[in-house]
């Protein structure tokens, strides 16, 4: 019997739900900082064994869209409630809500299962783990409940079992060697967008896109050269910074772990273009792989 599905993680931003996505890859598909927003996309990671296929999506975290890029975004959590066998509702240790109304109510009236997981508990005690595991199975009756931390792997291979239990019988969705849906330069663009949500303060990543215009791969180095757009000039002289500085360094860091995930030498070549109100733009916005 072969067993293959859709698990679908959705939650508040900065919950962890790229961590636990991650965790259950083994690679790093997801970008993962400590600001909030920062997954934009729906991005598979697939976890292949030899009877089952699970398609884990990792989302956006859920927000009131102030512009088109942030309603893309929630499209995006919207199609991961169309095809999921399995949605896990992630929350985090001290959150006591999740301030969409809609969205709950999904999730409260989902007929495919659901998993809340409580993460990261390894910041908590006894006493709150308590108080929270109470909280949630009142507010989510159809889930079960894992606490966990996917960041320490406390539980993940318990919740990764319960997942392969309920998966459906059915034959794989995609070749078995295929692990995410996204193309190289997908991961370029993201690795790129990572360094800059780290080093850049207010604004500045939330208005900031990456295009990768050249993926070069030859024989020992792959050839890569990246747009950093901008929303306005301003913007574009802090990215850069003093002689170039700022610019070198996200170039730099880019490198090294470009260089890890390609597995192969890396040159790559960045500059900073403005493209005024890209955010809003649904044409730049398709171009860039929002619309859907
Ligand atoms: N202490 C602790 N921190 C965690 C855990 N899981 C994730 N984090 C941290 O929480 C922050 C957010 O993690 P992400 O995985 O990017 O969260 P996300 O839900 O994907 O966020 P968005 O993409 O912005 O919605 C990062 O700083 C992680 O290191 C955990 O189990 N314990
Ligand atoms: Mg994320």
């Amino acid at each position: 019997m072969h067993k293959a599905g859709f698990v679908n993680i959705i939650g508040n931003p900065n919950v962890g739900k790229s961590t636990l996505m991650n965790a259950f890859v083994g690679e790093k598909l997801s970008i993962i900082t400590s600001k909030a927003q920062t997954t934009r996309h729906r991005i598979l990671g697939i976890v292949n064994g030899e009877d089952f296929q699970m398609i884990l999506s990792d989302t956006p975290g859920i927000i009131k869209p102030a512009y088109e890029l942030q309603e893309s975004m929630m499209d995006f959590v919207k199609s991961a409630f169309d095809d999921a066998d399995v949605l896990i509702y992630m929350v985090e240790i001290g959150e006591k809500e999740l301030k969409d109304e809609a969205f709950f109510n999904k999730i409260t009236h989902s007929k495919t299962p659901v998993l809340l997981l409580l993460n990261k508990i390894d910041k908590s005690n006894q006493e709150q783990l308590e108080e929270y595991v109470a909280l949630w199975s009142e507010k989510v009756p159809n889930a079960e409940i894992f606490p966990v931390s996917a960041l320490e792997g406390f539980q993940v291979q318990e919740v990764f079992n319960r997942i392969i239990e309920l998966l459906p019988e059915s034959p794989p969705f995609y070749p078995k060697d295929q692990l995410t849906d996204k193309p190289e330069r997908f991961f370029v663009n993201e690795t790129i967008r990572e360094k800059i949500l780290l080093h850049y303060k207010k604004e500045i990543p939330y208005a900031v896109e990456i295009d990768t215009e050249e993926f070069l791969e030859e024989e020992n180095i792959i050839r890569m050269r990246s747009v950093i757009m901008v929303e306005r000039e301003t913007q574009k002289g802090i990215i850069i910074g003093h002689k170039g500085s700022a610019l070198k360094r996200v170039g730099m860091e880019a490198r090294k772990d470009l260089e890890k995930f390609f597995g192969k030498q890396v040159h790559l070549e960045l500059y900073v273009k403005v493209n005024k109100n890209w955010r809003s733009n649904q044409q730049q916005l398709k171009r860039f792989g929002y619309n859907q």
